[in-house]
């Protein structure tokens, strides 16, 4: 993504970052200035929500997420549930 930057969802201790679909998906989104999007990550419809910043499974809005749009280079923990080595 431009500028190194990258988009991330929550874990338990730390941000995973979205896999490279996904990422794009949303940096399209995010940069034409849309609100909301919607993504299809691992079998699961999820809610994309600029505003609030956050992921929320859209058949069970209480699965919620934080997300950022951060430097590629912040410590994570993997990309999309990869461990990172
Ligand atoms: N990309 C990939 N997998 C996702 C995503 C996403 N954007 N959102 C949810 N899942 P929920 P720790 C995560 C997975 O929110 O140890 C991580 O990727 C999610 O995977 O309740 O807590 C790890 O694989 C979870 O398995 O709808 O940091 C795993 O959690 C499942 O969808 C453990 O990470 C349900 O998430």
């Amino acid at each position: 993504l431009p500028g190194g930057y990258q988009w991330f969802y929550e874990g338990r201790n730390g941000w995973w970052q979205y896999d490279e679909r996904t990422s794009h998906e949303l940096e399209a989104a995010y940069g034409s200035g849309q609100r909301a999007c919607e993504v299809l990550v691992a079998g699961f419809l999820y809610i994309i929500d600029f505003d609030r910043m956050v992921q929320l499974r859209r058949n069970d809005p209480s699965r919620r997420r934080r997300i950022k749009r951060d430097l590629s280079s912040i410590p994570k923990k993997g990309v999309a549930g990869i461990k990172l080595p």
